[in-house]
Formats: structure tokens, sequence, C-alpha cells
């Protein structure tokens, strides 16, 4: 039975997937960094020698923190070694095509001069700016950028974690002017920015403001045309997220994949959509310890691979240190995976979901407008025989290996559109991939 959609007044502006050039090269990104830097890095998940056990980014909120400290951190932070062009070349090489920035995290601390509050970069002995130099060094090589916003604001008098007095209302009246000035600054300040990646929405005050989140939304986008905001950002009137009371997606994509990955391609709903993830567990901002299993570079592009395969991009986040540099893990990461991209990138910008059966060995990507099909292989079977299985009709004309063009292989056919792909014995170092170009067969 198929329901009768109910009339919302605040629920989703659009049925289906944006179709504009600003929203298709999103979707072709492949690839992304997140970096997670603020005050917090300070004391990296640290206070008074005892270790947090939360995300060093939320490390205000633990009981043994003050707030009047915490808010002191400010005035030491000086990341004398932060260098906008190297990070972004860090990113360059490592093959990404957007990262996203967090401007202001729950901790309320501005990266940029925000005429709107002292809470800013401008009262730190650092004074300078951190997001304009990181806009224009990432937008100089071809890296878009986003600007991650946090609602919630712990720094702020007039936020409320719901309203349920004159005064909150009121307060919280305050607040929602604060904050819309705060994103047209952001949208004025840095004009060449893609998009605003919305977090601290979850709670019942912000989910109440249906309408003013609605209204503002809409400005934001009138403002800049092409603009791209994801599904975190407001609440319907009946307080639904992501999906209004019909189901529809609110905003361009869906953001609710943090730390985790879809299995299969109906669970997002023919949405767009990213992934979002850390190294090591739930940390998000530089923590001095890193805990639980550290992902390898090969882990990583597994993600990477299976987001592709199900028309995701995957995002991979930094912390980075105090001193404004990168930690050492993760320039590692960043360096691994920029060797495989070097070779394989063809198979994941502008990837997208192949429509067949996933087989064993790994993921498969295509490409619209062209004959080729991606075969991202990470598991090697003992026999050395690569399973496909075509559309019927569909024969390959030809197949090889991306990272070693001259490399050819003879398909064996071993039923209608039925293929294995022998491979040569070898001991396999690294995640491949092989491509298959194909021929209608009708
Ligand atoms: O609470 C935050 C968290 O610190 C981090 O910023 C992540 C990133 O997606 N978002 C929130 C949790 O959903």
């Amino acid at each position: 039975t198929t329901q009768k959609p109910i009339a919302l007044q605040h629920g989703a502006h659009r049925i289906g997937r944006r179709t504009d050039a600003d929203m298709e090269k999103w979707r072709a990104y492949g690839l992304g960094q997140f970096i997670h830097w603020g005050l917090y890095s300070i004391p990296a998940g640290e206070w008074n020698g005892k270790q947090y056990s939360g995300a060093a980014e939320w490390l205000k909120s633990w009981k043994e923190v003050s707030a009047t400290a915490y808010d002191s951190l400010m005035y030491q932070f000086n990341p004398t070694k932060f260098n906008a062009e190297s990070w972004a070349e860090t990113a360059k090489q490592m093959g990404v095509k957007y990262v996203t920035i967090t401007t202001k995290h729950h901790d309320g601390f501005c990266l940029w001069p925000s005429k709107y509050t002292n809470f800013t970069v401008a009262n730190s002995p650092y004074k300078k700016d951190i997001i304009g130099p990181l806009v224009k060094a990432y937008d100089k090589r071809g890296i878009d950028v986003i600007l991650y916003f946090s609602i919630m604001d712990w720094h702020n008098p007039d936020w409320r974690y719901d309203i349920k007095t004159r005064e909150d209302s009121i307060a919280f009246d305050r607040f929602k002017q604060f904050t819309r000035n705060q994103l047209l600054e952001l949208l004025t300040l840095y004009p060449t920015a893609k998009g605003l990646w919305f977090d601290g929405t979850w709670d019942k005050s912000w989910v109440k403001q249906a309408a003013f989140a609605d209204s503002l939304e809409k400005e934001m986008r009138a403002m800049r045309p092409g603009l791209i905001i994801g599904s975190r950002f407001r609440a319907d009137e009946y307080g639904k997220r992501h999906f209004d009371s019909n189901g529809n997606m609110m905003g361009d994509y869906e953001q609710g994949w943090e730390r985790k990955i879809p299995e299969k391609i109906a669970d997002v709903h023919g949405n767009d959509w990213d992934c979002v993830m850390t190294v090591p567990e739930n940390q998000w901002g530089y923590s001095k310890v890193w805990k639980g299993h550290i992902k390898t570079t090969d882990e990583l592009l597994e993600m990477l691979a299976k987001c592709v395969s199900l028309d995701g991009n995957f995002v991979l986040n930094f912390g980075p240190k105090p001193d404004g540099t990168l930690r050492t893990e993760e320039l590692d990461l960043a360096k691994g995976i920029g060797e495989w991209m070097g070779i394989n990138s063809e198979a994941i910008y502008n990837g997208e979901y192949a429509g067949l059966v996933k087989q064993d060995w790994g993921y498969y990507v295509k490409k619209t407008g062209t004959n080729k099909i991606y075969m991202l292989v990470f598991n090697v079977p003992v026999s050395g025989a690569l399973n496909v299985v075509l559309p019927s009709r569909t024969a390959i004309s030809k197949v090889y290996d991306l990272g070693n063009p001259g490399q050819n292989y003879a398909p064996e056919e071993i039923g209608t559109s039925a293929y294995f792909i022998h491979l040569k014995q070898q001991t396999f170092k690294r995640p491949f991939v092989i491509v298959l170009e194909t021929a209608d067969n009708s």
C-alpha cells in the first residue's frame, strides 16, 4: 500500500537527485578529505594528566573540564608551523577532489575572524585567519572546499539544548540570528566554497526550528547558486531529520553515513551520499593516543572502492596537531593512498555503481559514457580465477591491468556472459584494478 504524502511546508525541496553541474561535480569526486582542527587539538584528549575516553574534540563536554579553562585554550592557540599550501599539497598528492574543513566545531571556536563573537583565531596569539589561506591553497590545486559548521555551540550563552521557557525562547532567537550572521559571513568571506557541511543539529532546540532553518537554507541557496548542503541541516515541521515525514531526503546528499558504509545499493535509495571516516576509533580532532584499531592504507582503499561502487564518495578525516602540522601516521596514509590513486584513480573519479552482481574478489565500478567496467580487486582466490558475470548480450572485448597496461588477459567464457579472468600466479601485495572493455553482443 502506498501512503498518500502529507502536505509539508518545510519538507524536502526536491525529489530525486540534483542534475546541475555543481552537483554532478560533487558526485564525481570519489575521494575527499575531512579536517577537524580547533582548540581541542591542544589538550589532545588529555586533561590534567588524565585521558578522556571520548573523542578528543568533545573534551569540553567532560565534567572534569571547566568551561572557562577550556575556553582559555584560545590564548594558547598558536600554530606557528601551519602552512595551508603544504596541507593542500598533501591532499593533492593523496588524490582528493574535495575537502571539508571545520570552521567551527561544537566548542564554538572559530577558525575564521568572525565579527559576531570574540571566540575566534583573531583573539588567539596566532591572530590570523585559517580558513582563507586554506580555501585559497586548495582552490589553487583544483580541490573543492566545503565548510563544516556546527550549529550546536557550547560557547555561546544563548545556545540551548531545548526550549522550555520564555527566556529560553528569547535567548534562542538571539542564537538563531547569530547563526544566520555567521553563515552569511562565511558565504561572503569565502565565495568559492562549494558547500556547507552541517553538524550539531540533533538537539530539540534546533529540531524545533523547521521554519527558520528552511528559510535560512533558501536564503543561503539564493545567495550562492549551486551551493551544496547535506541532509543534516534542518528538520521538517514534525521534527523529522535527514528524511522528511514523507520519506524524502532534505538536502542534496545523505549525510548519515558517518563511520559506516552501506552494504548494498538499495540502502542508499538512489540518493547521493558520502561516508566520513576516521583512521582510529571515533576520534576526529587530534588525540595524543589513538585508540582502537588503526586502519591501514589498504583497508581505507577498500572502503573507498566500496563507497564508489555504491555511488558514494569516501572522505577520510585528518586531525592536525596544535602546531599546525599533520601527524606522521596520517601523512603516511595520505602517501600510500596517493600512490595507489596515482595508478588507479581512473577507477575512482566519475566512478558509478555498475549494476552487476557483486563477487567475492572486490568491487565493480563503471563509468557512464565509456565501455569500461573496473574490477577493484582486494581478495584474490587461491585459484587465481576471478569470476565475472555480465548482463546478457554483453561480451568482453579486452581485459587489462590498469597498473600495467601491457598486461592483457584472455577471459575464459564459462557460461552465457560469464567469465573467469585467470590471473598469473604471483604474490599480490596491493589491491589492484582490472579493466574490462565490453562490447554489445546482440
Ligand atoms: O560530534 C561530531 C563529531 O565530533 C564529529 O565532528 C563528527 C564528524 O562527522 N560529527 C559529529 C557526530 O556526528
